[in-house]
């Protein structure tokens, strides 16, 4: 499935009358950096689980793995996290330049767009645009990243301002609570998403659609706290990013929160949440429950 996505990836950021070749090559720079494709993996197998076609869920594979992609460049910015490292090579900003990197990671938006709305039929292009579209918005992907900056004091007291977050009882910081609230709209939202496409073109019934968001939601949240662990523990040969750089920006994460063993524990709890809900598709549900495992199990 990797290798089709990578094959679908490669024709549609394919160079283009009009682009111009710099910001070709940052888009495909970025594209074609050795990442896991978790995310597009999710979708095709969401497909299969409801017994639909896998291959025809491949536009919504690729517009999902180039809205992570962006997602991944602009977080790596200078006003971003500023990172210099990113899946085992320099970031795009530091390969090309800031402004070209901004352009590659805005581009890489609207061909996500532009694929489901050329690549599928009208009515199920419209229903992944809103899925899409929704997931890597304001109030998800986006509004979680701002959360995330803004729990690093970035924006000044913001907690002692806004209604939106929650506080823990005890100290007046912000806990976990506020940390999943987080995550399950910077992390979470975008994996549901690729459950939710797949399982749509697929041709899945509101059940499995409930089934799919509940495993989405499980291991979108499992997939972060995962994250962070490997933050602490791992080397950059490992990680392909640079490591504990939330410990040095004082970042609220689950092992700062709640230590190593219980994060891990959390993980593998949510894990057993996700592959439960997966009980309706029978057998055909088996490599979700996989890619769960593989989700802690992880060392990237
Ligand atoms: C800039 C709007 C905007 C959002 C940025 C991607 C992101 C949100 C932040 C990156 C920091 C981070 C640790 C996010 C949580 C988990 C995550 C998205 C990890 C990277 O995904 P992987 O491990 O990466 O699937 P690969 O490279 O394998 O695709």
């Amino acid at each position: 499935m990797r290798q089709a996505v990578l094959r679908a990836l490669d024709e549609v950021t394919a160079p283009q009358p009009g682009c111009p070749q710099r910001l070709s090559d940052a888009m495909r720079y970025s594209v074609f950096a050795p990442g896991k494709r978790v995310r597009p993996v999710l979708t095709l197998l969401a497909c299969e689980a409801v017994s639909g076609t896998w291959e025809n869920a491949l536009p919504a594979a690729c517009a999902v793995e180039l809205i992570h992609v962006y997602s991944l460049i602009h977080d790596d910015l200078p006003c971003m996290d500023d990172d210099q490292l990113r899946r085992g090579q320099p970031t795009c900003h530091v390969q090309f330049d800031e402004a070209t990197a901004c352009l590659a990671g805005d581009s890489l938006q609207m061909l996500a767009i532009e694929v489901l709305c050329q690549q599928l039929p009208a009515e199920l292009a419209i229903r992944c645009c809103q899925i899409l579209s929704r997931a890597a918005g304001r109030c998800h992907l986006v509004g979680g990243q701002l959360d995330d900056l803004a729990a690093e004091g970035r924006f000044g007291d913001v907690f002692g301002r806004s209604g939106d977050f929650p506080r823990a009882a005890t100290d007046g910081q912000p806990g976990l609570e506020f940390l999943q609230h987080i995550h399950h709209r910077k992390t979470g939202a975008l994996i549901e998403a690729s459950l939710q496409m797949g399982g749509l073109l697929g041709g899945a019934n509101a059940e499995m659609l409930k089934s799919l968001a509940v495993y989405g939601q499980s291991i979108g949240l499992a997939f972060q706290i995962v994250d962070d662990c490997l933050d602490r523990e791992s080397t950059s040969e490992q990680l392909g990013k640079t490591p504990q750089k939330d410990a040095r920006q004082g970042k609220m994460t689950y092992p700062s929160l709640i230590g190593l063993d219980a994060s891990r524990k959390m993980a593998v709890g949510l894990v057993e949440r996700a592959c439960a809900a997966l009980s309706v598709f029978g057998e055909s549900g088996t490599k979700l429950e996989m890619i769960a495992q593989f989700i802690v199990d992880r060392k990237s």
